[in-house]
């Protein structure tokens, strides 16, 4: 009896010691919204479960290991054990009624999660290879930024231009792809203030790893504030050409590709592009006037440009005006 003692006492010891252990890595980001909390309590959950699993096993295979290691000499074997039936019923029941109450404690979280507030606030989201675009419906505004009022549930209705994305923001826990030909829902009510990221976690193509985008918390005033910003700029622009290029280039998130600083992203720079010579795959020069930008935005496997690989960019059926817009921007970017 004295063994069976002593292992329980280590067991139960080993067991707070992975689970503080474990704490103390501090695996999870800060919890950032309402839904992050049920989340954080089923986890912590499994961590203990977790915990005191690993000791139960490790504990008594050591003990037994040191403790009842052969002897000098002996020779002989073990005794002869067959079946135990009380322990064989334990050892089915007791696990299948923690597997019942984790089922359990999954659901209720999952209730809490999909909890809905019928005044949450919809933007929608755009994922495209390789850039999120976010929309404001009520105000007419398209961002790059993602703004979220505190304590405010936000209804994000999300498409996908090309293949499947997935919308993860760590802080906010929640996960959602993003499937071509559906409209997928994520609700999320921030409570924490902050600069938080949102990242692709669907592998989607060659610059995967840099889809990502600003997500920031802010106080409803400040929230206000940019939202009134945000539409004096987008009626600004929609007042001349260039103004309406820019914006097309964030609708149609050429800007996921194309950087406006000079630094080489999937596709060329726009920095000093227009009328630069463009150096072709097969050795040529063009000059990036109207013609060559209109070709490459309705025909982009047209001319590839050298050092970029010419099948990612896909065709964008822009009209006449779209297309004289862009180019216009593209003719500020100096
Ligand atoms: C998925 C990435 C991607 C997106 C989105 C994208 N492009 Fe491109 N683009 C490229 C790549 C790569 C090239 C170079 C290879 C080629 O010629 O096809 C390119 C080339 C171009 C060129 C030719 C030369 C140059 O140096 O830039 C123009 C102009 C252009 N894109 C405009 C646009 C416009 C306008 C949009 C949005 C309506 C857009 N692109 C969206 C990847 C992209
Ligand atoms: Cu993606």
């Amino acid at each position: 009896m004295g063994h069976f003692l002593i292992v329980g006492i280590l067991v139960i010891a080993v067991s707070v010691l992975t689970y503080f252990g474990l704490d103390a890595v501090g695996l999870m980001p800060v919890q950032a919204s309402a839904q992050a909390v049920s989340i954080d309590w089923l986890w912590n959950w499994e961590i203990v479960a977790i915990s005191f699993l690993f000791s139960l096993i490790v504990v008594p295979m050591t003990y037994s290991l040191i403790v009842f290691r052969r002897k000098k000499g002996d020779t002989g074997d073990g005794e002869h054990i067959e079946g135990n039936t009380p322990l064989e019923i334990a050892w089915t029941v007791v696990p299948l009624l923690i597997v019942l109450v984790f089922a359990y404690m999954g659901a209720y979280s999952l209730g809490e999660i999909r909890r809905i507030d019928p005044d949450a606030l919809v933007i929608n989201v755009k994922a495209q290879q390789f850039v999120w675009t976010f929309e404001y419906p009520e105000y007419g505004i398209i961002s790059k930024e993602l703004h979220l009022p505190l304590n405010q549930q936000v209804l994000l209705k999300m498409q996908s231009a090309d293949v499947i994305h997935s919308f993860w923001v760590p802080e906010f826990r929640i996960k959602q792809d993003v499937v071509p030909g559906r409209v997928t829902e994520y609700r999320i009510t921030p409570t924490l203030l902050g600069d938080y990221k949102v990242r692709c976690a669907e592998l989607c193509g060659s610059s995967h790893a840099y889809m990502e985008g600003p997500v920031i918390v802010n106080t409803q005033a400040e929230y206000d504030t940019w939202i009134s910003e945000q539409a004096v700029i987008a009626a600004e622009a929609a007042k001349t050409p260039e103004g309406q290029g820019e914006l097309l280039t964030v609708k149609n998130g050429c800007i996921g590709c194309h950087s406006l600083d000079g630094s080489k992203m999937t596709g060329p720079t726009w920095l000093n592009l227009y009328g630069s010579d463009v150096k072709l795959e097969d050795g040529s020069t063009v000059i990036a006037d109207d013609a060559f930008i209109t070709e490459s935005i309705l025909y982009p496997q047209a001319k590839e440009v050298a050092g970029f690989a010419p099948t990612v960019m896909p065709p964008y059926a822009l009209n006449e005006t779209e297309i004289a817009n862009i180019i216009a921007y593209l003719k500020t970017l100096k």
